[in-house]
């Protein structure tokens, strides 16, 4: 395969709607560039990019697909994205890497939810946008709809490019840059190019200005033209609309039937012609800032953007080229990992397919495979040349966790290997053993990602598995002082243990003097793993317990600070004091004062104003202004304490703090109360008290499971 210049790549993400077309748009586009000699159809379950066994039985995508079509001289990276706002993160993920989002519509339903999420991160990300109207074949088509509806999403800068001719099916377009009429053939291939039909003539006049506006708009020296003139030249107006299309000044719209092969053709050419180069945009960051020029001649460096994990394969590592140039046997240096690592072959994808390059060079995107120890979000350095690490792209965070568990305890290996093989391709999806809730938890951008993992693991890898409410992690403190004492005594035959104590326990506040009413003679500070502190005071006087005894009744607190006398949970902030207790001349040994320092600790606990702490979150909700009822009855439902509200455009943003406990299957619930155009985020505030009743609640839960295991 060729190897293309900087110059001669376009790097696109095909984003938008479920079901708008983006799949059969990028089919439709590797046959132009006779990548493929046959297209594919969703239906017939044969596509290059929908691939994967689960995007054939769902005929949908589920990951993006790496993909790439050509046209004349220009290579054209295409990334087919998953249009459900539960894959975003392939969004994120594809955005990241090309110059240029595509946004399909389906021009029967207009704006969907999925066009406004598409373009929504496509803003985020500051990315160039074009809108492309497909599905213009269909019966039910609306153009000019489906336009105003995408003008009122993406406001002034929409400017179309083409427009159909009406009254005849989906036959020709008229496009604007050319001047000319498009009609194409039946079944596919370049259109005709023809004059301007007399009765379009004043209609394509029109638009032709707005066009010229919108291009001048974006360029002095054009406008001064324009001003001199009158006009501008199609080499002209295609400048102007470039760097509009580079500063967002302009969202150029085109059409297309993506099924009859009907604008593709043009559309590559625009794409060729008008969209920026890799080198045309803003230069991507080190983590140090430092700007990476995107040319051939500069220091080599890569970065991994996806992994996937291909049959026969193992583990491919996709990679965009920020700087200089890749050669095959190149010996590499990872700086995330610090592994040494080597280019065995450069590869050229599109789904399944596969082509070797010799060489690939700044701005262009590849494959290898073989790496040891490098994944995704992975810089890739020349050996020993540089330490420079590419910023790595950031992701939403997770919004719908489960905790999950083989149904067949033996196969819980299994399911742990198959977990972390997900992990490596999907980066969105987390996976974690809680060592405290004795669960392993995997979190995810909603209730369909979370259900696509389900499906890896039970229909490919043949494991059944349970997905249930995750355990909240809790936390037990005190609020007032108590004392105690224990006295641990067994004298039946042999030796006999014994031991004896007496503590006072206080709650425990950063900054508060640590004082009691016995003197203290020794004190040793903890910084709890799971938060907070525990405070040990030794105030024992006259010898009364031994100093190597108290090591073992500190132990035996701590066992109990893991597992909290209320509900289990780990325990925090306290102050301990040791002040007195008793020792027997043969019988008292380190495991009698530990069982004596649990018990007293235990008791100390339950006479000291214990509560329950829960895991608060500040969760912020996008939502259409319509819905903006509904959606506080559904937080106040959940003990939502409202903090605040604005607005953004013709969505309302309520920021509240709401119990973690609350939170399950809110995606779920906020996605049917907004008919899917709700967003959310949600990041750990801090612990606070539980209400009275659910104290009462979480107790006599506790109380039934303790009984239960008995
Ligand atoms: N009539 C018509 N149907 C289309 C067109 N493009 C896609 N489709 C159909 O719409 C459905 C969804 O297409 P797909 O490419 O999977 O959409 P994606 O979810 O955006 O990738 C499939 O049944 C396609 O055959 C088009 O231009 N015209
Ligand atoms: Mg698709």
């Amino acid at each position: 395969m060729k190897v293309y210049q900087t110059n001669e790549i376009r790097n696109i993400a095909l984003i938008g709607g479920s079901r708008s077309g983006k799949t059969t748009m990028a089919e439709a586009m590797l046959f132009h560039g006779g990548i493929i000699s046959r297209k594919g159809t969703i239906d017939d379950k044969n596509t290059v990019s929908d691939y994967r066994d689960i995007e054939l039985e769902r005929q949908g995508s589920v990951y993006a697909s790496v993909l790439n079509s050509q046209f004349e001289d220009c290579k054209i990276n295409i990334i087919d994205c998953p249009g459900v706002d539960d894959f975003v993160g392939e969004v994120i993920t594809a955005l990241r890497v090309v110059e240029t989002a595509v946004i399909t519509v389906n021009a029967n339903n207009g704006v969907e939810v999925g066009t406004e999420v598409g373009f929504r991160w496509a803003k985020k990300t500051d990315k160039p946008v074009a809108f492309v109207i497909n599905q213009m074949d269909h019966d039910k088509a609306n153009f000019e709809e489906t336009l105003r509806q995408i003008k009122q999403l993406a406001g002034g800068a929409v400017t179309l490019v083409q427009y159909p001719i009406e009254g005849t099916g989906f036959s020709a377009v008229i496009d604007l840059m050319k001047m000319k009429m498009l009609k194409f053939p039946v079944g596919g291939d370049a259109p005709e190019v023809l004059d301007i039909p007399a009765d379009e003539q004043d209609k394509a006049e029109e638009l032709l200005n707005v066009l010229i506006e919108n291009a001048a708009g974006n360029d002095e020296s054009l406008m001064e033209i324009f001003f001199d003139k009158g006009t501008l030249t199609e080499e002209e107006i295609s400048r102007g609309l470039k760097l509009g299309i580079i500063n967002r000044g302009i969202f150029p719209v085109l059409c297309t039937s993506a099924k009859n092969d009907q604008g593709i053709n043009r559309l590559l050419e625009f794409i060729k012609i008008n969209f920026p180069a890799p080198n045309e945009v803003a230069a991507e960051k080190t983590t140090d800032g430092k700007e990476l020029i995107c040319s051939k001649t500069e220091t080599p460096i890569a970065y991994i953007f996806k992994s996937t994990i291909e049959p026969h394969l193992g583990e491919m590592s996709i990679f965009k080229v920020y700087g200089g140039e890749f050669t095959e046997a190149m010996d590499l240096l990872n700086p995330n990992t610090s592994s040494k690592e080597r280019l065995s072959q450069i590869l050229s994808i599109a789904g399944k397919n596969r082509d070797k390059l010799e060489r690939v060079v700044a701005g262009d995107i590849a494959a290898t495979i073989k790496l040891k120890n490098t994944h995704a979000l992975n810089t890739l350095n020349v050996s020993k040349n540089s330490n420079d690490i590419v910023a790595p792209t950031i992701y939403p965070d997770p919004k719908f966790r489960t905790a999950i568990k083989a149904k067949n305890s033996s196969d819980e290996e299994k399911l742990s290997a198959i977990l972390t093989d997900m992990k490596k391709q999907d980066i969105t999806l987390q996976v974690q053993y809680s060592k405290e809730l004795k669960q392993i938890i995997v979190s995810g951008q909603g209730e369909q990602h979370i259900n696509v993992a389900k499906w890896f693991i039970e229909k490919a890898n043949k494991i059944e598995i349970d997905l249930f409410p995750p355990k909240i992690p809790y936390r037990e403190t005190i609020t007032k002082t108590a004392e105690a004492m224990y006295r641990h005594k067994k004298q039946s035959g042999g030796a006999g243990q014994f031991g004896e104590v007496h503590i006072l326990i206080e709650p425990w506040t950063e900054g508060k003097p640590n004082q009691t009413k016995y003197p203290i003679r020794g004190t040793d500070e903890y910084p709890l793993s799971w938060g907070g502190k525990l405070i040990y005071n030794n105030c024992i006087v006259g010898g009364s317990i031994d100093a190597r005894f108290m090591p073992a009744i500190l132990k035996g607190i701590m066992e109990k600070m893991e597992e909290g006398p209320l509900t289990g949970s780990y325990a925090r902030d306290i102050v301990v004091n040791v002040y007195d207790g008793k020792m027997h001349p043969v019988d008292s040994n380190e495991l009698a004062f530990k069982l004596a320092g649990r018990q007293a600790f235990r008791e100390a606990f339950k006479n000291a104003g214990p509560k329950i702490m829960e895991p608060v979150y500040d969760v912020e909700v996008m939502v259409p202004a319509d819905r903006m009822g509904d959606c506080m009855t559904d937080l106040q439902g959940r003990r939502a304490i409202v903090m605040g509200m604005d607005s953004e455009g013709d969505y309302q943003i309520i920021k509240a703090r709401v119990p973690l406990a609350e939170m399950n299957k809110y995606s779920t619930s906020l996605s049917s109360i907004t008919s899917g155009r709700g967003m959310y985020t949600m990041k750990f505030f801090d612990y606070q008290q539980v209400p009275v009743d659910v104290q009462i609640t979480l107790l006599k839960a506790y109380e039934d499971q303790e009984k239960d295991d008995e």
